[in-house]
């Protein structure tokens, strides 16, 4: 009977949002006013001088450095430094993401700055993220905050970082802080950012701090972040109980290599299973929405040479692909959406951009990514937003400053903001809810 119920209502439901789409369809516009259209950031990447990080510390020290000269490159790329001076420059940018249209931004609210000595909140900190807000507010524009977008108060870290005992209350009481100083002003919580890729590029590949590689410690540390995200949702629902709280999964298209090959379809499905679906399953009660941050396509197949990475190997792309060669592949976006449809919650897309300095694909990536969103609201499915990585040009973590992800590019001599011309597509998009004739 209970069943019989919810089974109705779900269909009311559905039946509303195929009636909205075809009011929004009607009154020539792709997207309802209320979709939300911007891009994100996060803190360590843009705002500069993260100086009580783990990261600030990892790109000065002396392994780090010889690891680059040993590749031939200049370590001054690779050190975030004053970055895009996004701390200082904020109301510029903002007034950028008026200009374009947009109607949300996401950014992150950086541990290491409001708590630099353990369990000393930094009160200018606060006052500086309220500040953000209160710009963000001016402009109209709707705030999505991460709470953690993967660096470190280096007190954490000097204790083992996410393997500390401590580590998630640790976590819960910055949380508690955050939410509590900002409630009321941030609807949109994202706990953790894109938890499978920390947890594989700092524990199992060793590239990021802590330089880790153990698939035991992986799978530790990947549990511990979701368990971070579940005890974080319960903190924010404590103060804001109307807030919507979710997390923003990396989610890529995992296809096999060889189509027909039933080895290679092993290897997709326990890739998908490993990175995508056990996450979002461990997180979907404390989740009132899926965050999907979506790149690319992985085309896997099963190797008996790659033991280390679970005889799971990614051939190379065979499609156009962004300076960091991924591929270009918008159709993965539509099949996510309607994958992860079936758990009905909302679904935000969180992160989606290329590095292409010469914004050669930009435009069309754009387009391409927001006709399968289209197509998906089109099919019902309860998508809320689009946000574009990223607002500008930033610091890529191990890859340094040379990728360039921004609608802003940016000069990093003088940090002159100049918008790319994708910008202005994407703009154009924005601010009339249509996507341009194919
Ligand atoms: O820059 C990153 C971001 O920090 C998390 N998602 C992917 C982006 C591009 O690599």
């Amino acid at each position: 009977m209970r069943a019989a119920r919810q089974s109705v209502g779900r269909s009311f439901v559905l039946f509303l949002r195929r009636l909205e789409y075809h009011v929004v369809m009607a009154s020539a516009r792709d997207f309802s006013p209320d979709f939300l259209f911007g891009a994100s950031t996060s803190a360590h990447q843009v705002e500069g001088h993260n100086v009580a990080s783990d990261w600030w510390l990892w790109e000065r020290s002396r392994a780090r450095r010889i690891e680059l000269e040993r590749r031939g490159l200049d370590p001054l790329d690779f050190i975030s430094g004053e970055a895009c001076d996004h701390s200082r420059r904020f109301e510029e940018d903002f007034a950028w993401a008026k200009h374009f249209g947009h109607n949300a931004h996401r950014f992150s609210v950086e541990w290491a700055k409001c708590e630099p000595e353990e369990g000393m909140f930094n009160q200018a900190a606060f006052d500086h993220y309220g500040a953000v807000l209160e710009a963000l507010r001016r402009r109209g524009i709707v705030p999505i905050v991460t709470l953690w977008h993967w660096t470190l108060p280096a007190w954490l870290a000097e204790r083992g970082g996410w393997e500390a005992p401590d580590a998630i209350r640790a976590f819960s009481r910055f949380v508690g802080r955050v939410v509590h100083d900002f409630a009321g002003q941030v609807r949109w919580w994202v706990t953790v950012n894109e938890p499978t890729v920390y947890a594989w590029k700092a524990y199992a590949k060793g590239e990021w701090p802590p330089q880790v590689r153990s698939s035991a410690r992986t799978q530790t540390v990947l549990e511990r972040l979701l368990e971070a995200h579940r005890k974080a949702y319960e903190v924010i629902k404590f103060v804001d109980p109307v807030s919507a709280v979710g997390i923003a999964h990396h989610i890529s298209a995992i296809e096999p290599a060889r189509p027909h090959s039933f080895f290679d379809a092993l290897a997709a499905r326990a890739a998908r299973a490993v990175a995508v679906s056990r996450p979002i399953a461990a997180t979907l009660v404390t989740s009132d929405f899926i965050g999907v941050n979506y790149y690319s396509r992985r085309r896997v197949r099963f190797s008996l040479a790659r033991p280390a990475d679970w005889f799971i190997k990614t051939e190379p792309s065979v499609l156009a692909t962004s300076d960091l060669g991924c591929e270009i592949y918008p159709e993965g976006l539509l099949r996510a959406l309607r994958e992860l449809a079936r758990h009905l919650k909302p679904l935000l897309v969180t992160e989606n951009g290329i590095a292409d300095a010469t914004d050669t694909y930009r435009a069309r990536f754009i387009v391409g990514h927001l006709r399968c969103v289209k197509q998906a609201l089109g099919e019902a499915i309860d998508v809320r937003g689009y946000l574009h990585w990223s607002l500008l040009d930033n610091f890529e973590w191990a890859q340094g400053f040379g990728p360039r992800f921004g609608l802003l590019a940016v000069n990093y001599l003088n940090q002159q903001r100049t918008p790319r011309p994708s910008a202005e597509i994407y703009a154009e998009i924005c601010r009339t809810g249509r996507l341009p004739a194919p």
